[in-house]
């Protein structure tokens, strides 16, 4: 076998694109444009291995193929450079954030350019370079101009030796994920918040429109959304009104204790006497335990003491403070039944509270009902389905001026500070005359600080000479604010950016905005369902009300591409010791032979195992197709070959299209290595084959494109069309068992090239009564028998019968 030096062929070709601008493009060609997307990365100082390259490799494909196809195709890169990780580790190093930053998009570069990767290398994004987040700020500000932005207490996780917030993720087991003895604690901070609920409905609407969407991604935007149509009933406490939400009005005869939010503002009002002291301890309880573990606690909660009136029969009933209960969602206190509510089933087990059955069904042993039936209990409404009560009873509170229908979200509006350093720094002063003043426009962008400690807490808090500005209203004494901006804020409207990556005047220029947008393709994780891919969709609806832009979605189509696995099975890490390289790669197998092997493994939206004699497979088929030129004779086409390559330019054109790349390797695998069979092809079926190949294999495809004697670059070169006439019939429609049996005895005979006297077919037993032997008989014009795999009489000399598989034969020629 031949030694192929992938290494310097590689390089070769990447320094050819690079120098030429290959991939380089502008708003100004006539062709049509499209834009593929990867989701950007998170620069880390560890660089990156073939399970993070698939993604980027699954975008290369597609890009490539649109080039190819006569699109003038948009395929950026950037980097999502500020956050967390990058603050703890320049701070274990002992350097600053943005060396360890810079560092490590060089070395992402230097990776992405070693994949062989079609990007437009002009248009580089890094968010934590002012002059992009520059546009965050300007961003900012306009949100605050439209009452978007704004600042309330709310709670998070805190970490006293820290001294800082903590991220959901950053708590484990109630402790601090950098001082596993300090018990996380919630506190209350002032915080910033995006209006993100004004958009609620506007999020859940456009979704409609996501046709080109996984239904399980569009499934998760909506339960997050969480719209809920409901019942808000008035109780009385203390003579006082309190509103409820239900969205079962059909069981307020059944409610027989209250539950109020352990965060509810008015919670202090309703604690008598006599309880406080039980729920002082309940509440010193929750507050030692971190908002995540809260919910896994179980359902507790302590009697306040008090009670409430339900305006459907006057009932005096408890009420109870409980963990369940969101303080920021319906109005923080709810109705509870425990008949017909799990939830309310296992608190009032827990705390002996009466349990009344309203609804027929179930027994209430064990569990609530939450099943149909009709109404018991529930006076002049008995006997209705509790369908039928909803309506009626919502109706009568109504009347009665003790309710309304409601709607609402489980969307909370988005908490962006973070007490760190390594973010985009939100442009605010406070002044004691004037209160929060934004920064103006023009003396964007506020940049972060290098004289700073990262000793304790917020970093930014010590860069006193950042801190103390002059107020922009008065000239009086201002501070800064000194908290950050979530990393997620740089994630939301980067893809505009890409469009217009150097502006330095504007966020974008609006017509080039106008021409690439929206994205045609976007490829990332599925993990990203619910937060990125919400506030992504939030900003473009934002930017679209302030007229920078006019489409409301950013992407037409989303695809996630599955989890690449290591040898060792576990998911590809470098912690996990089983990350491969591209650098190893490259000199190994080549990075085609990669691309190929990875595509070949499974459809991209599947995990897939990386392994050695898997590549190996793949290593062997590219080293043959690297001697094509030397094997064959250029000459005529044999008709099946003409017959196969024009199929499989069809066929391997809606593959690529549809991210079906598996059957697009194993069409490409078959067309080659009929090629091989053969004494000579045409040149034009070779160069055809190559295009083909060469989105999957770009760099060992420019190098025979350019020995066969091609000045130009295969990867701008045309698509081949296919010539449909070439194609014999019955391929083309779908195939019936007999055809396929037929196709394939056609394919064993041209094959082997024997002339066998008879031909006996083993099949499957089930399969017996639906082949036709005679029309197999007479295309092959041989004669033919058929046996059963079962029939244990059947004549089978060379035990050929074993081969026999459902739709497909086992042949003995004779
Ligand atoms: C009585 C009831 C009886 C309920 C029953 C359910 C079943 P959605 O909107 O679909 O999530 N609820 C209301 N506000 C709440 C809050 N702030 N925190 C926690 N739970 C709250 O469900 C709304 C239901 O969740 C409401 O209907 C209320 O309990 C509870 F058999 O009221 B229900
Ligand atoms: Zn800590
Ligand atoms: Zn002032």
């Amino acid at each position: 076998m031949v030694m192929v030096n992938f290494e310097k062929i590689e390089k070769k070709w990447q320094n050819k694109w690079n120098k030429n601008k290959v991939f380089e493009v502008n708003e100004k060609s006539m062709k049509e444009k499209y834009y593929v997307l990867e989701m950007f990365p998170y620069p880390s100082g560890e660089g990156l291995h073939m399970g993070h390259a698939w993604n980027y490799i699954i975008g290369d494909i597609l890009a490539r193929f649109k080039i190819m196809r006569g699109f003038n195709v948009l395929h950026p890169m950037g980097y999502d450079a500020l956050g967390l990780p990058a603050e703890n580790a320049a701070i274990k190093e002992g350097i600053l954030p943005e060396k360890y930053t810079n560092d490590s998009i060089k070395n992402f570069v230097k990776q992405q350019k070693m994949i062989g990767l079609s990007y437009d290398w002009s248009r580089i994004v890094n968010t934590s370079s002012s002059n992009y987040y520059k546009w965050d700020q300007w961003i900012f500000l306009k949100m605050f101009e439209k009452g978007l932005a704004y600042q309330k207490e709310a709670s998070v996780n805190w970490c006293p030796d820290c001294n800082t917030v903590l991220a959901n993720e950053q708590v484990v087991d109630g402790k601090c994920w950098r001082h596993d003895e300090t018990n996380v604690k919630v506190k209350k901070l002032r915080q910033w918040f995006f209006r993100i609920t004004n958009y609620s409905q506007k999020l859940l609407d456009g979704i409609e429109n996501l046709k080109e969407w996984p239904e399980r991604t569009i499934l998760m935007q909506k339960n997050w959304i969480g719209k809920s149509y409901g019942t808000e009933i008035d109780f009385k406490i203390g003579g006082e009104k309190w509103p409820i939400f239900t969205t079962r009005p059909d069981t307020i005869f059944g409610v027989t204790f209250m539950v109020i939010s352990a965060q509810h503002p008015k919670l202090d009002s309703l604690i008598t006497k006599e309880q406080r002291k039980e729920v002082d301890k309940f509440l010193k309880k929750l507050s030692s335990v971190s908002k995540k573990d809260l919910v896994d606690t179980g359902k507790i909660g302590a009697f306040t003491g008090n009670y409430a009136i339900n305006p459907i029969n006057n009932e005096k009933i408890p009420i109870y403070i409980g963990n369940f209960v969101v303080a920021d969602y319906g109005s923080g206190i709810v109705m509870a039944v425990p008949a017909h509510d799990q939830r309310d089933f296992k608190f009032a087990k827990k705390y002996k509270i009466k349990i009344k059955q309203v609804i027929s069904g179930g027994n209430l042993k064990k569990e609530a009902y939450v099943g149909e039936g009709h109404l018991i209990n529930s006076g002049k409404f008995d006997d209705l389905s509790n369908f039928e009560a909803k309506e009626k009873i919502t109706k009568f509170l109504i009347k009665k001026k003790l309710g309304k229908k409601v709607i609402n979200f489980k969307l909370r509006d988005w908490g962006i500070s973070r007490q760190r350093y390594w973010g985009t720094p939100i442009p605010i002063i406070y002044c004691d005359d004037c209160g929060i003043i934004k920064v103006p426009e023009k003396d964007l962008p506020v940049i972060l600080p290098k004289k700073i400690n990262f000793k304790k807490g917020n970093p930014l808090k010590t860069a006193t000479t950042w801190i103390n500005v002059k107020c922009p209203e008065c000239g009086g004494k201002g501070k800064r604010e000194t908290d950050t901006m979530d990393t997620f804020v740089n994630s939301s409207w980067y893809f505009l950016r890409y469009c217009d990556p150097n502006n330095s005047d504007k966020i974008f220029d609006e017509k080039k905005g106008a021409y690439w947008c929206p994205i045609d393709t976007y490829i990332g994780g599925a993990e990203h369902s619910c937060m990125h891919l919400i506030y992504f969709r939030f900003y473009t609806k934002f930017l679209r009300d302030i007229g920078l832009i006019k489409f409301d979605e950013p992407a037409k189509r989303l695809f996630h591409q599955g989890i690449v696995h290591g040898e060792n099975g576990l998911k590809m890490s470098k912690s996990k010791g089983n990350g491969v390289l591209p650098e190893i790669v490259s000199k190994k197998y080549g990075i085609d032979t990669a691309r190929f092997f990875m595509c070949g493994l499974a459809s991209p939206d599947k995990d897939i195992t990386w392994s050695e004699k898997g590549i190996n497979g793949s290593l062997r088929f590219i080293k043959k197709i690297m001697e094509i030129l030397d094997k064959l004779k250029i000459g005529n086409d044999p008709l099946k070959v003409e017959h196969l390559l024009n199929k499989t330019i069809i066929e391997v054109s809606n593959d690529i299209e549809t991210f079906n790349y598996r059957a697009a390797t194993i069409r490409l695998k078959a067309l080659f290595d009929l090629l091989f069979e053969q004494k000579e092809i045409s040149r034009d079926t070779l160069e055809k084959s190559l295009k083909l190949l060469n989105p999957f294999c770009p760099h060992i495809t420019e190098e025979l494109w350019e020995k066969c004697g091609n000045k130009d670059f295969i990867s701008t070169s045309e698509w081949p069309k296919s010539n449909e006439k070439k194609i014999i019939k019955e391929d083309l429609k779908k195939v019936d068992l007999n055809e396929k049996y037929l196709l394939y005895v056609k394919r064993l005979l041209d094959k082997s090239k024997l002339r066998p006297k008879k031909i006996y077919l083993y099949v499957m037993p089930f399969e017996l009564d639906k082949i036709e032997v005679a029309k197999i008989r007479k295309l092959v014009e041989t004669e033919v028998g058929v046996f059963s795999t079962g029939d244990i009489k059947k004549y089978d000399p060379e035990n050929r019968s074993k081969k026999a598989r459902p739709g497909l034969p086992g042949v003995y020629f004779e």
